[in-house]
């Protein structure tokens, strides 16, 4: 039984038809945890509006009778941001049935698509008018354009085109009190004043609810060529980036690092997955050079820079994909660390970034720090080591106790965001605070920060009503 009123409750359903109304508990189960089990709340309903006016219906009624909305996507996030609380209270707002293109207009390049549009569709239709939607992650295939907007995505592909705040242009909202802000424009430039599609941007569903977006569109890449390289040292992944962007400038789309633990991770949990050297070695990066130019040189670049590289010693080994299979089986070991990290029992996730420089030094200390403090936990180290951006993820000791390992994760955690704090890093670069870090982030984040944002979310959210207990 749901906890509404039967007047609200009958409001809503009016508001979204039957087809967009879940009370029942068993349906609702999908919508109430995270694919890895690390959240897991309760809703008084779960909604599904079809249409703008449908979601600015539901915030109204919601705003009226001051029910607390949680907007979800596709329910990929990382840190329990589209989850309820257990209240049994809060109402989960879905926009997967919102996935229409609006627009695309080839000479602007530009798409207007919905909210609950899954990413991977967004680049499908990119590909039909002959062009490129770059952002690009291992959940593509069930994340929505308004998560990527709402947790300002960055992904594998942010080297070269940014992430989700650099690739938008405009952004329709339904407001706390149910109003509908058009902010829809298809426009490189416009300085009428303070940036609204920005605040918005990165909110994590605590100022309103994104609708729909006008995305920037590229041209197709139609060169590719993808190499998996064996370094003896994150100090090495620095300076090959280095010389591999002097040489190959704009070229030059994704470098991807990953420790051993992390491979060694993939090698054991993922079907269809083989090292692609006989010998094992510490770290390795995945480079991926890209061109809009046919048959564009690609192949002899890399050839150049990684025959330096192996030369000086900055690299031990190196192979370039000879076929279309390969470089997909080179990516598979790359995006298969989160789901391999899920077999090995409970894991904290920590995506931090730091300055690029620092790396080294960072990944460093913070081993030897975790090491002496928590002896025998895994440290699973991979990312975008282009964006400084590390995923800084603990298992625990190899046959320790789940129990043992999580009373450790506050702790595991302080060390990891001290050593962070002292890099001048940021405690999150990718997945936002969502649950898991709303509370570090008090700690972590400049007292004059925290006061703007509030005075933001005051402003905007007065009643509190937009997913409450998230980032804030
Ligand atoms: P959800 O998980 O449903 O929601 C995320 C947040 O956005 C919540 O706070 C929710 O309330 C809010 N929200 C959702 N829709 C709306 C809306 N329309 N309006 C307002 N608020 C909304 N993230 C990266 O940045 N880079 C990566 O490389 C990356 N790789 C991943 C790989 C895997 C295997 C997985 C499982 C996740 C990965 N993620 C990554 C995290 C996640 O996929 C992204 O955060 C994604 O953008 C979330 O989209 P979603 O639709 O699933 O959002
Ligand atoms: C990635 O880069 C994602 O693969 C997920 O951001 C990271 O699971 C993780 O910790
Ligand atoms: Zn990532």
């Amino acid at each position: 039984m749901s906890g509404l009123s039967d007047a609200l409750l009958q409001a809503l359903r009016e508001a979204v038809g039957e087809a967009g109304l879940i009370t029942d508990a068993e349906r609702m189960q999908s919508y109430l945890s995270d694919w890895r089990g690390a959240y897991r709340g309760q809703a008084a309903a779960v909604l599904r509006p079809a249409s703008t006016e449908e979601v600015a219906a539901v915030v109204r009624l919601c705003a009226q009778a001051g029910v607390a909305l949680v907007p979800q996507g596709g329910n990929t996030g990382l840190c329990g941001g589209s989850i309820p609380d257990d209240s049994g209270a809060q109402i989960v707002l879905s926009l997967t049935r919102m996935k229409r293109i609006r627009a695309v207009d080839v000479a602007n390049a530009t798409i207007t698509v919905e909210a609950g549009m899954i990413l991977q569709q967004l680049q499908e239709a990119a590909a039909e008018v002959g062009r490129l939607f770059p952002l690009s992650l291992g959940a593509e295939g069930s994340c929505t354009v308004g998560g990527n907007l709402a947790t300002n995505a960055g992904g594998t592909a942010v080297l070269r085109y940014g992430n989700m705040r650099d690739l938008t242009l405009g952004l329709e909202v339904v407001l706390p009190d149910g109003r509908v802000w058009d902010g829809l424009r298809g426009l490189r430039k416009d300085n009428t004043g303070y940036d609204l599609k920005h605040l918005f941007i990165g909110s994590e569903g605590t100022l309103g609810i994104i609708t729909a977006a006008v995305l920037k569109l590229f041209p197709a890449v139609r060169s590719l060529t993808t190499a998996w390289v064996a370094l003896p040292s994150p100090q090495a992944a620095v300076e090959l980036i280095g010389q591999m962007r002097g040489l190959c400038g704009d070229r030059l789309t994704g470098f991807e690092l990953m420790s051993r633990q992390s491979v060694e991770f993939v090698l054991r949990h993922v079907a269809g997955v083989s090292d692609p050297f006989a010998e094992t070695h510490p770290w390795y990066v995945l480079i991926e050079l890209s061109d809009t130019q046919p048959n564009a040189p690609l192949n002899e670049l890399l050839e150049q820079g990684l025959g330096a590289a192996l030369e000086q010693g900055v690299a031990l080994d190196a192979v370039v994909a000879a076929s279309d299979a390969q470089v997909r089986a080179l990516w598979a070991l790359r995006e298969g660390i989160s789901e391999a990290q899920n077999h090995e029992g409970p894991s904290l996730k920590h995506d931090i970034s730091v300055p690029v420089s620092r790396i080294p030094d960072f990944i460093e200390r913070t081993d030897a720090a975790l090491q002496q403090a928590f002896p025998g936990v895994r440290i699973v180290t991979y990312g975008h080591v282009g964006d400084g951006n590390l995923h800084y993820n603990i298992s625990k000791p190899a046959g320790a106790e789940d129990g043992a390992f999580k009373a450790q994760a506050e702790a595991i955690m302080r060390v990891i965001y001290d050593q962070t704090l002292r890099y001048a890093g940021s405690i999150s670069a990718e997945h936002g605070l969502g649950q898991s870090k709303r509370l570090a982030a008090q700690h972590y984040k400049a007292p004059l920060e925290l006061e703007l944002m509030t005075r933001v979310k005051q402003a905007l959210d007065p009643a509190g009503l937009m997913n409450p207990g998230k980032l804030l």
